[in-house]
C-alpha cells in the first residue's frame, strides 16, 4: 500500500507512533536540528502534517510544502493553525472534538477544588514535618454554594458548567448569545461583569484574535483579592502581564493555569508567586483521552487517503 509522506511536528505516545507508521511515512520535524532544511528536503514528498493543538501549523510552514493536502490536529484548539492559507489552497483541516471534552472540564474542576481547598500546600505541609511541627494547615477557603462564572459556554464550557453545578455552586456565563436559559444559568454578556459577580472565574474559551486578552486589567480587577481565576483554555485569552501584576499586588487572590504563553518555557514571575496553581497543559492529558485523540488524528488522516468522509473536517 502507498504510505503517504506526513509531516509529524510533535511527539505522540508510542501506541499512535505505531498505528502511524503502519500507514504513513512518517518525518520527525521535532527531532530536527535544521528544521527548514528538514522542511525543505522533503517539501514535495509531505502531504499530510500531523500536529498538536499547541503547536498547529502556521502559514510559512504550509506555504513551504506545495503537495500538502491535509493538517491533522491532536486536540481541538485550531488557533495555531492558519486556517486562511489551508482555506486558500484547498488544504484540508481535521482536530479531535468531543472526545476530549469531559476531560478537560473534570480537570478545570480538579483545579477548582485544588485551588482552593489548598491541596498542593497541604501535601508539602505533611511531607516537610510542618503538620507536626507547626500544627494544623491554614483554613482554606469553601467550594459550594460560590458563585462561578464560565468565560465561554463551548463544548468544554458547558461541562464544567454542569459539574459545578452538581456542587450547589451558583452558575453564570459570558458568550456571544444566551445557551444557557434551559439550564437557568445567569447570561451575562460583558465579562467584566461576570468577573466582578464570580468568586471563581473559569476560562473556557477558544482561542484566536477575537478571544485574545478578554481577560484583561479590568476582568482581573473585577474578580479582585478574594477571586480565583481558572484558565483550561489558551493563555492568549489572558493579559498574562497583567495577571502577574494583580497576583503580585494580590489584587487577585488566586489562579490556577493550564496555559502559558511561551509554555513551555513560561514567565519565571509566575515562580516566585505562592498565590497560583502551575499545571504543565495537561488538561486533556489522560491514557484513555489521549488514546482516542490519537484514533481520531489517524483515522482523518486514513480516510483522507482512502478517499473516504473524514470523521471530524473543520475544512
Ligand atoms: C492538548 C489542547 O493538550 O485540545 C487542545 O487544543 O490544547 C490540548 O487538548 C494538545 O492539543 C495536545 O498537545
Amino acid at each position: 500500500m502507498d504510505k503517504p509522506d506526513i509531516l509529524q511536528m510533535a511527539p505522540y505516545p508510542s501506541w499512535d507512533i505505531d498505528a502511524l507508521e503502519r500507514r504513513f511515512s512518517l518525518h520527525r520535524y521535532f527531532e530536527a536540528a535544521d528544521k527548514d532544511a528538514f522542511v525543505r528536503d522533503r517539501a514535495e514528498r509531505i502531504r499530510g502534517i500531523a500536529t498538536r493543538g499547541e503547536m498547529g501549523a502556521g502559514r510559512s510552514l504550509i506555504a513551504a510544502l506545495p503537495n500538502l493536502e491535509i493538517i491533522a490536529v491532536y486536540g481541538v484548539g485550531l488557533d495555531a493553525v492558519d486556517l486562511d492559507a489551508a482555506c486558500d489552497r484547498d488544504i484540508r483541516v481535521t482536530n479531535t472534538p468531543d472526545v476530549l471534552t469531559q476531560e478537560v472540564a473534570d480537570f478545570g474542576v480538579a483545579m477548582m477544588l485544588a485551588a482552593s481547598r489548598g491541596v498542593v500546600g497541604a501535601d508539602h505541609w505533611v511531607r516537610s514535618g510542618a503538620w507536626a511541627e507547626r500544627g494544623y494547615y491554614p483554613l482554606q477557603t469553601r467550594v459550594f454554594g460560590k458563585r462561578v462564572g464560565i468565560l465561554g459556554l463551548g463544548r468544554i464550557g458547558r461541562e464544567v458548567a454542569r459539574r459545578c453545578a452538581a456542587f450547589g455552586m451558583d452558575i453564570a456565563y459570558c458568550d456571544l448569545k444566551e445557551r444557557g436559559a434551559a439550564e437557568g444559568w445567569a447570561f451575562i454578556p460583558d465579562p467584566a461583569e461576570l468577573a466582578g459577580r464570580s468568586d471563581i472565574l473559569f476560562v473556557t474559551l477558544t482561542g484566536g484574535p477575537a478571544t485574545r486578552h478578554m481577560v484583561d486589567r479590568a476582568v482581573i480587577r473585577a474578580l479582585g483579592p478574594a477571586g480565583l481565576l481558572i484558565n483550561i483554555s489558551r493563555a492568549s485569552t489572558v493579559d498574562e502581564s497583567a495577571l502577574l501584576d494583580a497576583l503580585e499586588t494580590r489584587a487577585l487572590g488566586f489562579a490556577a493555569l493550564d496555559v502559558f504563553n511561551g509554555e513551555p518555557r513560561i514567565n519565571p514571575r509566575f515562580l516566585a508567586l505562592d498565590n497560583v496553581l502551575l499545571q504543565p497543559h495537561q488538561a486533556s492529558a489522560t491514557v484513555e483521552t489521549r488514546k482516542a485523540m490519537g484514533k481520531l488524528l489517524y483515522d482523518n488522516l486514513a480516510a483522507h487517503f482512502e478517499g473516504r468522509v473524514l470523521p471530524t473536517p473543520v475544512l
